[in-house]
């Protein structure tokens, strides 16, 4: 038994240790010119997904019929530290007891700045076609072409134990394992940004995150400091409207799309350049929750979006997305009325169209969320050959601020060197040392030029190991400024473009939602503030929310008004591609039999279009999924009432103290004023005027027994997702 636990260690240790080495027997193949990208021999064909496995599982640990060891190796027992007698102190010499406690001590790194509440995953990125006429990036050299990927979803405000569902920007941070290097695109669930010189990032966020003295709120802008700046500083403008309306509270991570935010360059290599604008197009559709929906969310299940994509994973439910450009000409960068180089502004896809360019499919969940989604470090200067910055002052400052944060996060330089952030090829540089350090350098010469070591590693150029390279044609030249561009100037043309575009209904929540937040503000001079910036935009926007606020409706500020829209800016009113993973709630009784055996057949007519089918009931006998102790609205994107349970609904004063009072009919009124697809087979139809739900409708389906029109309103139900002449307008 010793020999065979003796035998693990020394395994593991050894990867532990050196694990590239285990793979790479010799590491100076890669370095010469032999082979002259400098690169591993990759098979463009292969099984990405079955290469990340393979790649991660060197560092894997595995503790199952192993003994307990120090992290030096020596087998212990750890359950009672050493004392001096049964009854005396614990001994300073007890090295077991003082490494426990102490690597406990240490677990926590500091959480990120921002973006401290995520959940990632990996995956594949496959390229549609050979696109080296507009770029030299080799994961979009060739036709079915797979690249690893790993993505990290996250809001951006609250702090890593808060709530998943609060109002917020989502970031979208996609990590390509290229062969040429690892890329990232550090985007967010919104095409633009708060503000236009990086130097503002730290007022943006020390106005969002929680008042300093008492931490109060968290995960929240509904506060004072919050809304000075943001009307102090118009540029938010255009973001916080995408923020306040569906795309502030998604449904899910599978149901949102990403973007790149910046103007970025794309190279080929012959050296010419293209701007371009990343566009991440959910396959699964876009779809977002109402304001009252997502704050009951917040208080029942506040990791209702890891959950969801964790568990769309492990059901083989793999969530996709469509990578798009928008790609435009150098000299374009001042030609549609905006600059380019602004990232408060979106290209409208009237003015330039999104050319597809590759699929994404997540499907495989981290193994240690840890070690991979807490430790994997995105830069937006990860950049890969082909790919360029442009000068946009917000992404030149970002180019500092990741590392800087990762360097404080990690404790040193090594962090790239972590199994999440290594790239899928061999590493060859001069660079040394640090806390942390996993390789173990061979190189006597750490310096360029050498002799000594054969002049390796070599410098790549254009010809020999194809060198990274910026745009050959870029040059920058101006006299020195602390200025924003006036290019830059107009911040109020495009909310209102976004404004314009978006259905009633949506522009209604985002009139609620700013009616939320600012009368969350105390001060007088901030909501007076608030309203001269809206005004500018919308002076029908302004006065509704002066009503709500108690003050005067301003005067048109014309200046930015007009009358243009544009498409698909909206989270709500467009059908899903996709309901798979989604959930219906039948709303059964153990007290009938028959009406868990209908949720039973509903469950397997919706067995083939993915959709969980979960029966709620007083109890958890055979057949049920949910009690109604557990369950609520929230729980399910549409409610059955079966045939049968309608008595549930008839006693409001039900003397069951299984679950709090009248909590099957405010879970189908809920449903009902969240927007959902409702439905009741039979008898259950009594529940609607019960519970104070119209019996007709939009999504309203009321059906004798479950026959294929049932199931195919429903299904369609489904898609519509919300059902928008259920909420009020102001007029
Ligand atoms: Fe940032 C994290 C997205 C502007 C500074 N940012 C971070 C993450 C995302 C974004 C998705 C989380 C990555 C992850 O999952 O680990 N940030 C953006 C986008 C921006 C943006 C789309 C504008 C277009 N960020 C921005 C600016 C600065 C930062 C202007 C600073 C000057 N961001 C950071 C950071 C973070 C970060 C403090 C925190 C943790 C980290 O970087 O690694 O450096």
């Amino acid at each position: 038994m010793y020999m065979r636990w003796l035998l693990l260690s020394i395994i593991g240790i050894a990867n532990a240790v050196c694990p590239y080495m285990s793979r790479d027997v010799d590491p100076g193949l890669y370095s010469s010119v032999d082979n002259p990208h400098g690169l591993h021999a990759r098979d463009d064909s292969g099984d990405a997904a079955n290469d990340t496995e393979e790649f991660l599982s060197q560092f894997y640990l595995n503790d199952t019929d192993a003994f307990m060891t120090t992290d030096v190796g020596g087998p212990i027992s750890d359950q009672a530290s050493l004392k001096a007698g049964e009854r005396g102190p614990t001994l300073l010499e007890d090295f077991i007891f003082r490494q426990k406690i102490q690597r406990f001590d240490h677990e926590r790194v500091p959480e990120r700045a921002v973006h401290a509440r995520g959940a990632g995953a990996h995956g594949v990125f496959t390229s549609y076609q050979d696109f080296s006429n507009i770029t030299a990036a080799s994961f979009l050299s060739k036709k079915g072409k797979e690249t690893p990927v790993f993505v990290r979803f996250s809001t951006v405000a609250g702090s890593r134990g808060s709530v998943d569902t609060a109002r917020d920007v989502h970031g979208f941070a996609t990590r390509f394992y290229t062969d040429e290097g690892n890329y990232d695109i550090v985007g967010n669930n919104i095409p633009v940004f708060f503000i236009q010189d990086a130097i503002l990032f730290p007022d943006l966020i020390h106005a969002a995150k929680p008042s300093p003295e008492n931490e109060i709120p968290q995960a929240a802008t509904a506060h004072d400091s919050a809304w000075d700046f943001f009307s102090q500083q118009p540029s938010v403008l255009h973001t916080l409207f995408w923020a306040m309306s569906g795309h502030g509270i998604p449904r899910s991570f599978r149901h949102m799309d990403g973007f790149g935010v910046h103007t970025f360059r794309f190279v080929t290599d012959a050296g010419d350049s293209k701007l371009v604008k990343f566009h991440w197009t959910s396959l699964q559709g876009k779809a977002s929750l109402v304001w009252e929906e997502a704050q009951q969310v917040a208080g029942k299940n506040a990791d209702y979006h890891r959950q969801d994509l964790y568990n769309a994973i492990q059901a083989g439910r793999f969530p996709e997305w469509e990578l798009g450009v928008q790609i435009m000409d150098e000299e374009d960068q001042l030609k549609f009325g905006f600059d380019l180089l602004d990232p408060t502004k979106i290209v409208p896809v009237e003015l330039v169209p999104i050319t597809p360019l590759g699929k994404m499919q997540l499907n495989r969940n981290p193994l240690n969320y840890f070690a991979e989604t807490e430790q994997v470090m995105f830069q937006p200067g990860h950049v890969v050959r082909g790919i360029d910055f442009t000068e946009d002052p917000l992404l030149q400052g970002r180019l500092f601020s990741y590392l800087d944060t990762q360097l404080n996060r990690h404790g040193g330089p090594n962090f790239e060197q972590l199994p999440i952030n290594r790239p899928r090829v061999p590493i060859h540089n001069n660079n040394r040392d640090g806390a942390g350090q996993n390789y173990i350098p061979l190189n006597k010469d750490a310096y360029t030029p050498n002799t000594l070591n054969d002049g390796s590693p070599k410098q790549a150029n254009q010809t020999v190991g194809n060198g990274f390279f910026t745009t050959p044609g870029r040059s920058v030249s101006g006299k020195l400024l602390r200025a924003i561009s006036p290019t830059f100037n107009d911040v109020w043309s495009q909310p209102r473009l976004f404004f314009n575009s978006l259905v009633p209904a949506e522009q209604q929540f985002l009139i609620n939602a700013i009616r939320f937040e600012t009368s969350n503000v105390q001060s007088p001079i901030v909501k007076n503030n608030v309203l001269i910036q809206l005004n500018r935009v919308d002076n029908d926007l302004a006065s509704r929310v002066a009503q709500a606020l108690g003050l005067p409706a301003p005067a048109p500020d014309t200046k930015y008004y007009h009358s243009n829209t544009t498409a698909n800016v909206g989270a709500f009113g467009q059908p899903l591609d996709l309901i798979d993973g989604l959930k219906i709630g039948i709303l059964a009784t153990v007290s009938q039999p028959s009406s868990i055996q209908q949720a039973a057949s509903i469950r397997s007519s919706f067995s083939t279009l993915n959709v969980d089918v979960l029966t709620v009931a007083e109890s958890l006998i055979t057949g049920v999924n949910q009690t109604y102790s557990a369950s609520d609205a929230i729980n399910f994107d549409a409610i059955i009432v079966a045939d049968g349970a309608q008595g549930l609904f008839a006693d409001s004063q039900s003397d069951t103290t299984l679950y709090p009072v009248d909590r099957p009919s405010i879970i189908l009124s809920a449903g009902y004023l969240f927007g959902k697809p409702v439905g009741a087979l039979g008898g259950g139809a009594a529940a609607f005027p019960a519970a104070g739900v119209p019996s007709s409708g939009a999504g309203i389906y009321i059906a004798n027994s479950v026959d294929n029109t049932f199931i195919t309103n429903v299904t369609n139900g489904l898609h519509t997702f919300k059902f928008l002449d259920r909420f009020r307008l102001d007029h």
